[in-house]
């Protein structure tokens, strides 16, 4: 029969005593790779399989292979790997990839159940706010806010967002700009605290080459729109002077001739992604 943990682990320490998620934080409607990572057993017993609840929306969620490991799917519901047995002193992370829900604002939490051999502990307490932190807490996924178009005069300006990148070298950031004006615009510069410089770029083919070329400004046609996209016209983002993370936000001042200036907040996508939610090597 097996027993539930919890009067065990009540009186171990409680710090280090749980499954926690990597990353805590993820962009709402996008493809994110989430790690839970074990990193103990059930109270000195090695763990033999952990099962991943889904939140409510999660309909895409392809668990990574694990050597040593089974994997069981219940679409939409859950994940589970058996094997192991993974020794109580030993750290392991359970891969898979999620589409997360359109639901940007929502902490989302994934109550995992972990078995070791007869033992079994349930990490399936979300926090609840004003109390203290439970002492079995669910892995939680906190969503960004959904982003908001942006405004400057009659300029609207959505879908912002760049990809992952290394502290020191360059990024590529992207945006629609919509003018609902009855007179052109111009993009004419831009700055970020994330970067030492930042360019307005177009891309152009030469041969099989795609080179990159600044250029003095970017026009946005009244009654039109511009799209920032990969392959095209970008922002570049020279010197970054900090890592730019998936799930993170870089804000962006943009200058126009017209318009002034207005801040959007670029949203970090995978290292190669092609649009703001696309999976990597995927197009949607
Ligand atoms: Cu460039």
């Amino acid at each position: 029969m097996k027993k539930l943990l919890a009067l065990l682990l009540a009186t171990a320490t409680p710090a280090a005593a749980h499954v926690t998620l990597d990353p805590a934080e993820a962009q709402p409607a996008s493809y994110t790779r989430l790690a839970f990572r074990v990193g103990h057993g059930c109270g000195g017993a090695a763990t033999t399989g952990i099962e991943v609840g889904l939140p409510r929306g999660m309909t895409v969620a392809r668990p990574m292979p694990k050597p040593g490991w089974e994997i069981a799917i219940e679409p939409g519901a859950s994940v589970a790997w058996r094997g192991g047995p993974l020794p109580d002193a030993w750290y392991d992370e359970f891969v898979m990839m999620v589409r997360t829900p359109d639901r940007g604002g929502e902490a989302l939490a994934f109550p995992v159940t972990q078995h070791c051999g007869e033992t079994v502990a349930a990490w399936t307490q979300p926090p609840v706010a004003g109390e203290p932190r439970p002492r079995f807490p669910a892995p939680m996924l906190q969503l960004a806010q959904a982003p908001v178009a942006v405004t400057a005069g009659p300029l609207a300006l959505s879908n912002a967002w760049t990809r992952a990148a290394g502290q020191g070298g360059q990024g590529a950031g992207f945006v629609t700009i919509r003018n609902s004006g009855a007179e052109a615009d111009r993009l004419v510069a831009a700055s970020s605290p994330a970067a030492t410089r930042v360019e307005l770029h177009t891309s152009l083919r030469e041969g099989d080459v795609m080179r990159m070329r600044p250029v003095e400004n970017i026009p946005v046609p009244a009654g039109g729109s511009v799209t920032l996209a990969p392959g095209g016209l970008h922002l570049m983002l020279l010197g970054l002077t900090r890592p730019l993370a998936v799930g993170q936000t870089v804000p962006v001042t943009l200058r126009f001739e017209r318009a002034g200036q207005v801040t959007v907040n670029l949203a970090v996508q995978a290292a190669g992604a092609r649009a703001p939610t696309s999976m990597p090597g995927h197009r949607h």
